[in-house]
């Protein structure tokens, strides 16, 4: 149904040259890498679950180990069942540390225009580069050959007019590969994609769209610009322009996170004080994992309540050390908790974030 408003067409930009770097199962990479002995088997990114009592969450695990589906974010206990015969390796964080550090040289020696997203992962413009090739192709395939020659990893490529395509294109022909989506083809890829493929479409949203019979790329681009806005209100504009090919962000040099947090809505309020320790220590688990993502260190914990009333509380505590394991998040919270909050009162929200950040540079942080 037509809403009589109109807007104008986004415009899209596709003079610049965009390339996202991923490394290949990275913190897996670099211990297979270090420990030959590894090498063919299905290796977990986490303490094993024996030697924790079933806590900790899986960094990563490689493709061996993504067989048998485990994945980042999977409890270690879970990663057990699925991978009994699995190797749990309690990450080696310097040794990431340094491997990202290396990657990013090799990256700035190409173009000044990198964006880190995360200890494995760049956005960077070469529309005009330091080396003058013309083709941004030719200089992804530079990178990830300097990338092997120095650090011996795999890293995939995604090469585009934006960050948006660049992204889901890196994503492709993983390990190893290098995919290309030139303006030309940039809708016919998308259309055909699975929503849950688009970066920001989280499963919480893809189960959303699903209830909404919208499965593919193609199903999103059926609906109007109002209708989107309706359904998913300011994602909604970022949907259209996005299943067009649409996404005129820049690199972003300084991209220097401030935080590191998470928080989550409930469906049923909470109303117990066990259920609000048990959210608090997931959420702990969440923050401490997030943190070694974006290879960040903070001695800062904030705490977030929102209860029924929507009355909304932060609070934040700050040690002189920085936090080192989800139980340090943990401790701080429960203090944070304790003096303010009030189970009875029902819970809407929690979310626990880590700010006061630095780069994790030469601290061992041990992976739970
Ligand atoms: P990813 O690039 O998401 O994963 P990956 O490099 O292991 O695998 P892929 O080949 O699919 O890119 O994350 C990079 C690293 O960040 C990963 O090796 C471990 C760490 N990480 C966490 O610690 N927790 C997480 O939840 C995720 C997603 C990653
Ligand atoms: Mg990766």
């Amino acid at each position: 149904m037509s809403s009589g408003i109109q807007f104008p067409e986004p415009y899209r930009d596709i003079s610049r040259k965009i390339i996202h770097i991923d490394m290949d199962a990275f913190f897996s990479s670099v211990e297979e890498r270090d420990d030959p002995r590894l090498k063919g088997k299905p290796v977990i990114i986490a303490k094993h679950p024996h030697q924790t009592g079933g806590k900790g969450i899986v960094s990563t695990a490689n493709y061996e180990a993504r067989k048998f589906g485990v994945h980042s974010a999977m409890s270690a206990f879970e990663a057990y069942e699925r991978c009994p015969h699995g190797v749990f390796v309690s990450g080696n964080y310097e040794a990431y540390r340094e491997a990202s550090a290396q990657i990013r040289n090799i990256m700035l020696r190409y173009t000044d225009l990198v964006e880190p997203m995360s200890i494995d992962e760049a956005y960077l413009d070469v529309t005009n580069n330091k080396k003058n090739i013309p083709s941004a192709t030719v200089v992804a395939r530079m990178i990830q050959r300097d990338i092997w020659k120095e650090t011996k990893l795999t890293s995939s490529a995604g090469v585009s007019y934006n960050k948006f395509i660049a992204k889901i294109a890196s994503d492709q022909q993983k390990p190893a590969g290098l995919t290309v989506i030139i303006p030309d083809e940039a809708e016919g890829f998308l259309r055909q994609l699975h929503v849950e493929e688009f970066p920001g479409v989280g499963p919480k949203t893809a189960q959303r769209m699903h209830e909404l019979g919208i499965y593919t790329g193609d199903d999103l681009y059926q609906l109007e610009q109002m209708e989107l806005i309706r359904l998913f209100g300011k994602a909604g504009m970022s949907y259209y322009k996005k299943i067009r090919g649409i996404d005129n962000k820049p690199i972003r040099i300084e991209r220097e996170r401030k935080s590191v947090g998470k928080e989550h809505t409930y469906f049923k309020n909470l109303y117990s004080e066990t259920e609000v320790l048990t959210q608090l220590q997931r959420l702990a688990d969440e923050v401490m994992n997030a943190l070694v993502r974006h290879g960040k260190k903070g001695k800062t914990v904030v705490l977030k309540v929102r209860y029924h009333s929507f009355e909304t509380i932060t609070r934040r505590v700050s040690g002189n050390r920085h936090v080192q394991a989800s139980d340090d998040i943990y401790e701080y919270a429960e203090e944070l908790w304790a003096e303010l909050g009030d189970a009875e009162k029902g819970i809407r929200l929690l979310g626990i974030t880590v700010s006061n950040l630095e780069e994790a540079e030469h601290v061992q942080i041990p992976l739970f």
